[in-house]
């Protein structure tokens, strides 16, 4: 077999990563639009009508049709934005609004946080999900926002959305879900809620990650449009009046590629990858206990295997890209460029380093 030359785009041996080929539709778009801007859309009208198509066509996703939202720059944004709406309708400027979160939660909460002057608090997990008695200690008449994990960065576990849902609603705070990486799979899977059921205010899902579409495209959803006027800041002298995204000059690659990304796979290239993901996660799962390994065992495509650090370094070595999770196992991440072959080559390298 002809090995592929190896060059930036080319994702022949990484397992670390939450990003992923594009699919060739939003390859071919993302060129298209590069010197676009939707956050000038006075302007540039195609691309803020195509972005007005990807907040269309998420909606699908997450099974609320008109809701409401914006092509971010990724789950960073969507979820610094997610607090400062939570923090913004907080009616007092003489208590500090806090925001509580479960411990798996990405450090972009860290960075909301500080940059927003709200008070973090995170709750301890049990089997890797969101402790609800614990959530529910920490919450308060100042808490703004509840935050939900569905698909966490280390071992893509789900949060119990609707439980959460409702200890937010129980204090009148909002309910945001960071469904960054998970989104794109959560429709094909048993949890049986989405954004319609349960009490989500705000939610995180962004194309570039499992929607395949090109960096930068992350989405912010809202249930309603008054939840993203809490961002609307004036714009004098664009055609425009006000703008509430983050950044001011985006991406309309990002955006276009994203429209592209779900217009070619919703539902059914989403469900098939899934499948196909799913299978090879527990494919590899087996194969590397029976090797003796410790497999957190993948809920959603993640596998967390706990590695001696010697023989991840000799696979890293050998050109597998792999990174560990906060308790040093090592974490494979079943992206769509992530096939049965490349496990098998995988699981082969693995055997020949402990045959050495
Ligand atoms: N929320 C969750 C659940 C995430 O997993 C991530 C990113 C974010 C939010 C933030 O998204 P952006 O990075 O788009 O702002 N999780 C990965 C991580 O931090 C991102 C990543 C992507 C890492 C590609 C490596 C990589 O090659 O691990």
């Amino acid at each position: 077999m002809q090995r592929v030359e190896r060059n930036p785009q080319d994702f022949g041996r990484v397992l670390s990563s939450m990003c992923t080929r594009p699919h060739p539709a939003a390859r071919d778009a993302a060129e298209r639009f590069l010197a676009t801007n939707p956050g000038d859309p006075g302007t540039y009208e195609t691309v803020a009508s195509l972005e007005r198509r990807a907040v269309d066509l998420l909606g699908g996703v997450v099974g609320l049709p008109d809701v409401a939202g914006y092509v971010a720059s990724g789950g960073t944004e969507a979820n610094i934005q997610a607090v400062r709406i939570a923090r913004n309708r907080f009616e007092t400027d003489t208590r500090t609004p806090n925001v509580v979160v479960p411990q798996h939660a990405h450090f972009s909460f860290w960075k909301a946080a500080d940059v927003l002057g709200v008070e973090l608090r995170t709750a301890p997990l049990s089997d890797y999900t969101a402790n609800l008695e614990a959530v529910k200690e920490q919450i308060d008449e100042d808490t703004v926002a509840v935050v939900g994990v569905a698909g966490s960065t280390e071992y893509g576990r789900v949060d119990d959305i609707p439980a959460l849902a409702d200890l937010a609603d129980d204090v009148g705070a909002l309910c945001h879900v960071d469904a960054a990486w998970g989104g794109f799979v959560l429709p094909f899977t048993s949890f049986d809620w989405n954004f319609a059921s349960a009490d989500i205010d705000t939610m995180t899902i962004d194309p570039h990650k499992l929607g395949q579409a090109a960096v930068p495209a992350g989405g912010l959803l809202a249930r309603g449009p008054e939840l993203l006027d809490e961002l609307a800041i004036d714009t004098p002298y664009l055609e425009s009046t006000s703008q509430v995204t983050l950044t001011g000059t985006r991406s309309g690659a990002g955006v276009a590629s994203a429209v592209a990304a779900m217009e070619a796979l919703w539902p059914d290239g989403y469900r098939e990858q899934y499948y196909e993901s799913q299978a090879d996660a527990e494919w590899l799962t087996a194969k590397l206990r029976a090797r003796g390994f410790d497999v957190v065992p993948p809920v959603l495509p993640i596998v967390a295997a706990d590695m001696p650090d010697r023989l991840m370094d000799t696979l890293r070595d050998r050109g597998w890209r792999l990174s560990r999770t906060g308790r040093d196992e090592a974490r494979v991440v079943l992206m769509p460029h992530v096939d049965r072959a490349m496990l098998r080559e995988f699981v082969d390298d693995i055997d020949e380093v402990f045959a050495e």
